[in-house]
């Protein structure tokens, strides 16, 4: 289940039961007065999703309760899997809303968090305090890792870190180009590296750096052999890994990425590209199935205007109400 119920006489113990339980990072979906006392219902953080790859057809044919249809509805619209609306669907029964018909106004803002519960964000990125330092944004081709990164960047440089950034793109000369001109542009230290033995001496020569992003080739996620390579060469400079992953992917696309780029141990997620889909949540579903955090959205080609940090309340704000998480976020 995914939800807990918790009773006490007063609102503190049921809290302090909550915090026991559940840990700081509970959400608390519902708070209600009782003849004895109080109720709180809270959503546990170890919920785990079903994989909708793996569900079957196990839930998915019956049909909504006539209160969630029209949430339901939109959602499905904005891509969400079927089994995690059915997981949401599932925790609602445990609430006080009235699914058993349409219109309870108190519907769309607890459906928003018991789905919210299900969306981890990483927020390390951006952190002052950090064991996030060295960040690489790896991907499949074309994805934005380059446009994320100088996004990133120019956002650390503005809360005043010391920034560098470091190279192991030479696939392409005009992706070396690009970056040089934005580096100028930003006036933070660029170096190129070959080999995980270069990465490692530029990481070291970078030391006094708060935060050095490391930017990758596109990888197709069907090139077997490069991404050991990659892992190797990430691994030897102890980086923290964001996935770069367009928001328009589809679902089955989504995991095949996910299989391929899983083995590098993604710390979090960019979904990039928000503004070019109008049906990002079969992305949204993929990496939350898989308990992966989102890190970023990123809304637009401009540098550095367009990106936000995850919020999942709006991710989940959007998927049932259609607004676009990158604008209430
Ligand atoms: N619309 C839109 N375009 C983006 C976004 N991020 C990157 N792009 C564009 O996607 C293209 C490829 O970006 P690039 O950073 O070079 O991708 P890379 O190959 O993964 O490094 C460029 O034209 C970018 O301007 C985004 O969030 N929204
Ligand atoms: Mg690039």
């Amino acid at each position: 289940m995914l939800l807990k119920r918790f009773e006490a006489k007063t609102l503190a113990d049921a809290l302090v039961r909550v915090r026991a339980e559940c840990g700081e990072e509970a959400l608390v979906v519902e708070t209600r007065q009782t003849r004895t006392g109080y109720l709180v219902v809270a959503a546990r953080p170890e919920a785990q999703l079903p994989r909708a790859d793996q569900a079957g057809s196990a839930g998915v044919l019956s049909k909504w309760t006539r209160g969630y249809q029209p949430l339901a509805d939109k959602a499905t619209d904005f891509g969400m899997p079927t089994t995690v609306l059915r997981a949401v669907e599932k925790a609602l029964l445990g609430t006080r809303v009235d699914l058993s018909r349409p219109g309870d106004p108190a519907l769309p803002a607890l459906a928003s968090r018991v789905l919210a519960s299900l969306l981890r964000t990483e927020q390390r990125v951006e952190a002052p305090e950090t064991t996030f330092r060295t960040i690489a944004l790896v991907g499949p081709t074309g994805v934005g890792k380059t446009t994320t990164l100088a996004k990133l960047a120019a956002r650390a440089k503005d809360r005043g870190e010391r920034v560098a950034i470091v190279t192991l793109d030479t696939y392409r000369m005009a992706a070396v180009e690009q970056l040089r001109a934005f580096t100028d542009l930003l006036a933070v230290p660029f170096d190129i590296a070959l080999t995980a033995t270069d990465l490692r001496r530029l990481l070291q020569h970078h030391s006094n750096c708060d935060r050095i992003f490391v930017d990758t080739t596109g990888r197709s996620p069907r090139d077997r052999d490069a991404m050991p390579l990659l892992e190797g060469t990430l691994r030897a400079g102890k980086c923290g890994t964001l996935l770069c992953l367009a928001a328009g992917t589809r679902a089955r696309d989504c995991q095949v990425v996910l299989d391929a780029f899983e083995p590098l141990g993604i710390d979090g997620v960019c979904l990039t590209k928000w503004d070019e889909t109008v049906a990002p949540g079969e992305a949204v579903g993929a990496v939350a199935e898989r308990g992966l955090a989102f890190s970023h959205i990123c809304v637009g080609q401009e540098v550095p205007a367009d990106i936000v940090p995850a919020d999942a309340m709006a991710i989940a704000r959007a998927a049932f109400d259609c607004e676009p998480a990158g604008a209430s976020a």
